[in-house]
């Protein structure tokens, strides 16, 4: 309960990592979600992965949109800058944040409701123009907070609690991302911390637009049989692709591999990421060969998740727009006025 404050004591033995915080410091206030439901999995997966890049909260941003899910960022990273968006619109703040202040690393966090239905325009730009970002989608099939609607990615012929049947297609946020041209995309489920873990970790040190869709089941609206987003469910139908290691910070890489096995992928920042294959003709550096194994595998009722498809050289929104390395509040008058030879010059080079 938000009225119940967290005690500020933490026992001098916690674990610190290599910028001196516990994992406490990385949590938020006391969680109201139902008890049980899958997204207070996806905080503590968020806290955990935070807590082990080292990272200095205050360098962090997060950003969401209206939900149950929308809801959570109050529940980690207390020490964090936030800021909760209008419905559907958490893409289009964040970018706006993102394009004066660069030296953030910026999570937005959403739901199936916030990104797949009303704010499914906003998910598409922020995809197609690379906004330099982690995008965490927590999917539960349903308007968790508005009481149990269908939303958008719910499948065609899934049942609600009552019974009603959803006649409608559903939206495959993952497929989207890819084709929208996002340079990391990943599912996960919210049961399976060992592999949601280090995809965040993965995401938050990614260059450009990272998607991860996490199945994240309702256990007040949608977790009965009929449903495609229960526990039950998606646990039966998990097919895992490949399991993800993260050295991050240069970190000398320990575990052992059969070649063959492992793919090695070293990103912007020096993270290099081991994927030991677990589909073993699965390419994660193929986008054409990535949607199509997910289309098939979709259509035999499996739900992929792993690291689906990663480039590891991608651009970002401020490469495309040539902006500036300083965050534009610390830009001077005389940046901001650079005279009219300038000016003449820029004038000049539109001709
Ligand atoms: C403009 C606007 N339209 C509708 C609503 C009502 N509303 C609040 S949350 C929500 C759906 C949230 O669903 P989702 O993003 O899937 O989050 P969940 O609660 O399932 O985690 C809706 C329709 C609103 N707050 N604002
Ligand atoms: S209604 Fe569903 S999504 Fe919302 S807190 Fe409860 S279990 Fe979670
Ligand atoms: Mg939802």
């Amino acid at each position: 309960m938000t009225y119940i404050a967290k005690p500020l004591f933490a026992h001098p033995s916690l674990a610190r990592n290599a910028v001196g915080f516990t994992r406490r410091d990385y949590e938020g206030r006391v969680s109201t979600l139902c008890a049980g439901c899958g997204h207070d999995s996806i905080s503590a997966a968020i806290v955990q992965a935070c807590f082990e890049i080292d990272l200095l909260p205050h360098r962090l941003a997060k950003l969401s949109g209206i939900g149950c899910s929308s809801k959570t960022p109050d529940y980690f990273l207390g020490a964090s800058h936030g800021f909760n968006t209008v419905h559907g619109r958490m893409p289009s703040v964040l970018t706006g944040a993102n394009l004066a202040n660069r030296e953030l690393i910026y999570l937005g966090v959403s739901g199936d409701g916030d990104s797949a239905s009303i704010g499914l325009g906003q998910f598409a730009h922020a995809m197609r123009r690379g906004v330099n970002m982690a995008y965490i989608v927590e999917n539960n099939g349903v308007y968790g907070l508005t009481k149990g609607q269908f939303s958008a990615t719910a499948d065609r012929g899934s049942k609600s609690k009552k019974g009603a049947v959803n006649h409608d297609s559903g939206i495959d946020l993952v497929a989207m991302a890819l084709m929208l041209g996002a340079s990391f995309v990943g599912r996960s489920f919210s049961g399976d911390k060992d592999q949601l873990v280090p995809l965040i970790k993965a995401a938050l040190s990614h260059k450009g637009a990272a998607f991860i869709d996490v199945l994240s089941p309702c256990i007040a609206f949608n977790n009965h049989a009929g449903s495609t987003k229960s526990f039950d469910w998606v646990r039966e139908h998990n097919e895992a692709v490949n399991q993800l290691d993260i050295m991050v910070g240069r970190a000398p890489i320990t575990a052992q591999y059969a070649p063959g096995e492992v793919i090695t992928v070293t990103q912007h920042d020096g993270t290099v990421l081991n994927l030991r294959k677990v589909a073993a003709d699965y390419d994660p550096t193929n986008r054409a060969a990535a949607a199509a194994f997910l289309a098939d595998r979709n259509a035999a009722g499996e739900v992929v998740t792993g690291l689906l498809y990663i480039e590891p050289d991608s651009d970002d929104l401020h490469d495309s727009l040539g902006t500036v390395d300083a965050p534009l509040n610390r830009l001077s008058d005389a940046d901001l006025v650079p005279g009219s030879a300038a000016l003449a010059a820029v004038n000049q080079a539109l001709r």
